[in-house]
């Protein structure tokens, strides 16, 4: 054979194992990928059923504890201590229901008058006297109180710091919108309202929420940690913040069960005219899950209420699927 034919030979052998090569990689690849996109598929699928049925566990126990007893609950209560945790082959799912009442239900600002929502003075003392602790400008907590109502209310005409869809939709606004004409959904809404934006958005996300309870000012005491201390002093107009620290820290295990009782706890701070109801139990709860197996994560919160003897699931959020 000649020189040339061998050499011809050699470069047509080496790119067939070149392009061999190259084919079995591109398959490897592929088939990995499909077969991890085969796994994570029923990983969404099985994740999406045990948060189903995690839920409905969750509302029957809610439904159980709170049926004979909905006038008290404390952190040691089974229901906001125990955790749902199940064991699998290589993988885990663990579930806690938590007390979501305590924080500054932004809707009990207003309140539902004859055919429009109205001011409600008390959440709005507790409002101020909230933002006094962070030290926020008198001048932008008006503002954000008028402009709160004002992107609630039904009508047209702003309040005295307020604004209107005349301003929303105007040209100093972007993008052009109109106010709501209803309560908050959720607490990032209110980043569409200019005076909250002058505010540190860490005290907003932090202290509210956004219940579609339009009640008054509330949470349950029984449930409150340090963190809380704000919250605690906005509540009651001659609690200041170290009496608030003090009571938090001081407050037994078990909780109370009426104001009465709190009052004996601590005899020398003052309880009286609160800006908001006082609760010893909840009724908005959140329940949170999360399932590891093999690399796989997924998470998922539920906004669970408890309304006439009943829980039910206002809203979901998964993460990871
Ligand atoms: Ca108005």
């Amino acid at each position: 054979m000649h020189t040339r034919d061998r050499g011809i030979i050699l470069i047509s052998v080496l790119l067939i194992v070149l392009l061999l090569s190259s084919v079995a990689v591109l398959i490897g690849n592929n088939y990995l990928i499909s077969l991890k996109r085969a796994s994570f598929l029923e990983f969404q699928t099985i994740s999406l059923n045990m948060f189903r049925n995690i839920e409905s566990l969750a509302l029957k126990k809610i439904d159980l504890e709170l049926k004979f007893n909905n006038q008290y609950l404390n952190k040691e209560n089974p229901l906001l201590a125990d955790n749902f945790v199940f064991d699998l082959d290589s993988g885990r799912i663990v579930s806690e229901i938590s007390d979501a009442s305590v924080c500054f239900n932004i809707n009990s600002i207003v309140t539902k008058g004859d055919d429009n929502f109205i001011e409600n003075k008390k959440s709005t003392e507790a409002f101020r006297k909230l933002m006094s602790l962070y030290e926020v400008d008198n001048n932008i907590v008006e503002e954000a109180i008028d402009q709160i109502i004002d992107w609630i209310d039904y009508d047209s005409n702003p309040r005295a710091y307020g604004l209107e869809d005349y301003y929303y939709s105007g040209p100093l606004n972007n993008p052009k919108e109109y106010t709501g004409k209803r309560l908050f959904i959720s607490v990032n809404e209110l980043k569409g309202i200019p005076a909250i934006r002058k505010i540190d958005w860490n005290i907003i996300n932090n202290n509210f929420c956004a219940h579609q309870q339009n009640e008054n000012f509330s949470f349950n005491i029984n449930s409150i940690n340090l963190k809380d201390s704000y919250l605690l002093s906005s509540l009651f107009p001659n609690i200041d913040i170290t009496d608030a620290e003090y009571i938090i820290t001081y407050m037994p295990k078990e909780g109370v069960r009426t104001l009465a009782e709190l009052s004996k706890l601590f005899p020398s701070r003052d309880f009286t005219s609160p800006n908001g109801r006082i609760d010893f139990s909840s009724r908005s709860f959140l329940l949170s899950s999360k399932i590891t197996f093999e690399d796989f994560t997924s998470e998922s919160y539920s906004n669970i209420y408890y309304v006439n003897n009943n829980s039910y699931i206002v809203s979901r959020i998964y993460n990871g699927i």
